[in-house]
């Protein structure tokens, strides 16, 4: 098993702990307000880091689903969170990300050892998901309809945003708790009410969160938190009474989560992997683009989905470049949670490390140079973590898989270009469309090579950057829909046209005078 084992055993809320040994956390569902799972089956967690157990999650059953969407369905057909004002919900919101702030500590503690990434990071993330849920609750009171009374004297039309209904919140493993909030905060803004699938790797901050989310006001059944793996994910999704699914994951899962939402055409919304280059051109501040592109490879050990992996650089500086970036990233740091100085963490778990490892053998099959890295680390102070060092090769072909595909660890392709039509050419050779970076001083190519790039989002001299104000998704393989921003907002929301007539007029209705 990859790193989450399962086992037959009681659920229990108590944490137990061997005498001495560090406490493993026992999670159950939150359905309708109540904690709660029925299978006694459990996924075990263990750390990245060093393979000590860190918890244990319910494994949410078909009856477990059906149990959580009929909760979330009453709270919306019938509950008050879909009545209340936009304000009051803004309050409930602003309440909640108040209460994730306070509890920082404890949400990036969890996403830390469950993901193997650094406190540091993981600090920033849990700061992200509060500042995403803010933003949300400023948006639930702006939310509205529009009036349209441009038909001609016999109409007046009104047109109606509401929320969708009932909303399924799958969320990946890699930013438990930001991608979260990324998709939770704007569904609950719009008055949806939800069902949140967290990974089987890294369900502890959602759940905690759920319970924040009572804290601060939210009703009961408004949401509800399943653990569990792909197929209770799957069971989700294919629930006739989920008007919405917001996933984020992998291609190949998302085409299952699309194959599985038919039953009765639910709206999808997808986020998935990416591939992005960060074109650096001549004219660019060297020290600064090196400092960035690096940054954009290694965040989150690579596990990102906006990861700047591919590396595109300009043929004059391309030498002098890979030399400054080789010899910057001699000086990065690897460690585990609690290491304060760390720069990146461990791969999720020991398969995913052989994955990364094996996209590396291959790459070298295909003529990559290895400059830097390409090795597990190991020795005393990373001893059984799965810690990949940071990793750069160079002289990688367009056609070669490390180009193509989606590595998912601190893995830098590198590939020479010699203009910018070539540079575009070569960022939009991938199947994906996530995001690509610009490194450059010179305006008149930030413009006509952003709009050029085949991607949901350009970054100009910078990387990875993001803004609960800006709306963010793909195109391509990438996915479809978008997180964040006003529109992230209106991704929740239905119009419905309410056609007045105003006139009466006869012969309104076309019909001919009929006879006698
Ligand atoms: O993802 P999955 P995995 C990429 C990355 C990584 C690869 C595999 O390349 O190496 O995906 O990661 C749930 N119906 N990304 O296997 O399978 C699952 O339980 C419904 C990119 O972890 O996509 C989890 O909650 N749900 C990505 C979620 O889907 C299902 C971030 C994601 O799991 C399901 C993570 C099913 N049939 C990985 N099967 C990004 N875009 O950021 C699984 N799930």
């Amino acid at each position: 098993m990859k790193g989450a084992s399962m086992s037959k055993a009681t659920t229990t809320q108590s944490a137990q702990a061997a005498p001495g040994a560090a406490e493993i956390r026992r999670h159950r569902h939150l359905i309708a307000g109540q904690s709660r799972a029925e299978g006694g089956e459990t996924i075990e967690r263990r750390s990245p880091v060093d393979g000590r157990v860190l918890a244990e999650f319910a494994l949410g059953t078909a009856a477990d689903v059906r149990r959580a969407v009929a909760a979330a369905r009453s709270a919306f057909d019938g509950g008050e969170w879909p009545r209340i004002g936009g304000m009051d919900r803004g309050a409930v919101l602003y309440r909640l990300a108040g209460l994730i702030r306070g509890n920082r500590e404890e949400l990036a503690r969890l996403d830390a050892e469950e993901v193997g990434k650094p406190m540091r990071v993981a600090r920033g993330d849990i700061d992200g998901a509060a500042g995403h849920t803010e933003f949300a609750a400023g948006l639930a009171g702006t939310v509205h309809g529009d009036i349209h009374t441009n038909l001609g004297d016999d109409f007046t039309g009104l047109i109606m945003r509401e929320p969708v209904g009932v909303v399924a919140v799958i969320v990946p493993w890699n930013f438990p708790a930001l991608i979260l909030m990324q998709k939770l905060a704007f569904a609950l803004a719009a008055g949806c009410t939800a069902i949140v699938k967290p990974s089987e790797f890294t369900s502890g901050s959602a759940l905690r969160i759920a319970e924040l989310a009572a804290d601060a006001g939210l009703p009961a059944g408004s949401l509800n938190v399943v653990t569990g793996d792909g197929r209770t994910g799957q069971a989700l999704v294919e629930s006739d009474h989920v008007d919405l699914v917001s996933f984020t994951g992998s291609t190949a899962t998302g085409r299952r989560v699309l194959a599985a939402s038919e039953g009765n055409l639910k709206r999808v919304s997808l986020e998935l992997g990416g591939k992005a280059a960060q074109i650096v051109f001549a004219d660019a501040d060297l020290e600064d683009a090196v400092e960035g592109v690096l940054f954009g490879a290694v965040f989150n050990q690579g596990e990102c989905c906006v990861a700047g992996a591919r590396l595109l650089v300009q043929d004059e500086v391309a030498d002098e470049f890979l030399s400054r970036l080789v010899a910057r990233a001699e000086k990065l740091r690897l460690g585990g949670p609690d290491n304060e100085d760390a720069d990146l963490g461990a791969l999720i778990h020991p398969e995913h490390l052989e994955k990364a490892l094996g996209h590396i053998a291959r790459a070298r099959e295909q003529g990559a140079r290895v400059l830097i890295g390409g090795e597990r680390v190991e020795g005393e102070r990373h001893g059984g973590g799965c810690f990949l060092a940071p990793t750069v090769l160079d002289r990688v072909g367009a056609v070669t898989s490390a180009f193509q595909e989606e590595i998912f660890a601190p893995v830098l392709t590198v590939t020479r270009f010699s203009d910018a039509q070539e540079a575009v050419a070569l960022a939009n050779a991938v199947r994906y469309g996530l995001g690509n970076t610009i490194w450059t001083k010179d305006v008149d190519k930030v413009l006509d090579v952003s709009r050029a790039l085949k991607s949901g989002t350009v970054w100009v001299n910078c990387s990875i950057d993001g803004a609960p104000q800006l709306p963010f998704g793909g195109v391509k393989a990438s996915g479809y829909g978008r997180e964040m921003g006003r529109a992230g907002l209106e991704e929740f929301t239905e119009l419905k046209a309410v056609q007045i007539r105003t006139g009466r007029r006869a012969g309104t209705f076309g019909l001919s005078p009929g006879e006698g």
